[in-house]
C-alpha cells in the first residue's frame, strides 16, 4: 500500500515529511494542492485545512512532526537518539525550529520595513539560539543525521534563496549554523524535498505577498 502525501510546494513543514520519507527510502505518491483554493476532498480529510497530510490506508495523518515520528517508527534504525532525554531534548528543539520557520515566514512576506525588522530579528535571535547549542557536526547531534536535521533542513533551504537578497545577512557572526546549513544543503533527500521550480515559486510568491521583500529583491 502506497502511502499519499497531500502537499503545498512551497510549504516547509510537508518538505520535512518529504525529507523523511526519502531519507526511510518509503515509496509515496504526492497530491499538489493550492492553499490559496484548497479543494474539498482535501477540506473534507484535513482537520485543521493544513499541508502535510499523509494518508496511509484509510488513516489520515497530519501534523509534520507527528507524521516524521510515524515514518521513523516503522522504519527503524531510528533518526532519532536513542537516549530518552537527548530524544526529548530534540523533539524540544523541532518545536523551536517550527517557531523559526514562522518568523522566517513573516519575514518573507512583510508588507513594510518596520514588520520586517521585527521578524528578522526573531530569526537572528532564534538562529543565534542554535548556534550555542551546536557542536562539532556536522549535523544537531554531530556525525548522525537525525529528524531534527530534517525538520531545520526546508529553513535553509529557503535561505540558499534569500541569500540573493540585498543586505540580508542571517548569518553575521556565525560559524556552526551556516556549516549546518552547508551539510544539509549537501543532503540529497534535502534537495529532493523540492521542485525544480522552487526557487523561482518562492520569489515569485513574495513578489505576491510581501510588498517589502518585494522590494529588496529588486
Ligand atoms: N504544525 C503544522 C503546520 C503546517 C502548516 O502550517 N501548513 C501550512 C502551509 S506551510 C498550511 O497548510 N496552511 C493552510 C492554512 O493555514 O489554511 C505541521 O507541522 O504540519
Amino acid at each position: 500500500m502506497t502511502m499519499q502525501l497531500v502537499s503545498f510546494k512551497l510549504c516547509p513543514f510537508v518538505q520535512r515529511s518529504v525529507i523523511t520519507l526519502i531519507e526511510k527510502g518509503v515509496d509515496f505518491d504526492v497530491t499538489y494542492i493550492d492553499l490559496a483554493e484548497p479543494p474539498d476532498w482535501f477540506l473534507a480529510i484535513s482537520p485543521f485545512g493544513k499541508v502535510p497530510v499523509l494518508q496511509v490506508g484509510d488513516t489520515v495523518l497530519f501534523e509534520s512532526a507527528v507524521i516524521n515520528e510515524y515514518l521513523d517508527e516503522i522504519h527503524p534504525p531510528s533518526l532519532h537518539p536513542a537516549d530518552p532525554l537527548r530524544k526529548a531534548h530534540n523533539r524540544a528543539w523541532i518545536e523551536f525550529g517550527s517557531a523559526l520557520i514562522v518568523d522566517q515566514y513573516q519575514m518573507m512576506i512583510a508588507s513594510d520595513e518596520d514588520a520586517f525588522d521585527t521578524h528578522h530579528h526573531a530569526v537572528v535571535k532564534k538562529l543565534a539560539q542554535f548556534e550555542t547549542l551546536l557542536g562539532e557536526g556536522p549535523y544537531f547531534n554531530g556525525a548522525s543525521f537525525s529528524l531534527v536535521d530534517a525538520a531545520l533542513a526546508p529553513l535553509f533551504l529557503r535561505f540558499e534563496v534569500l541569500n540573493g537578497w540585498h543586505g540580508l545577512d542571517v548569518y553575521d557572526g556565525l560559524t556552526k549554523v551556516p556549516a549546518w546549513h552547508r551539510a544539509l544543503l549537501g543532503r540529497s533527500s534535502t534537495r529532493q524535498s523540492v521542485t525544480t521550480d522552487f526557487d523561482d515559486l518562492l520569489r515569485e510568491y513574495i513578489r505576491e505577498h510581501g510588498a517589502y521583500g518585494a522590494q529588496l529583491f529588486g
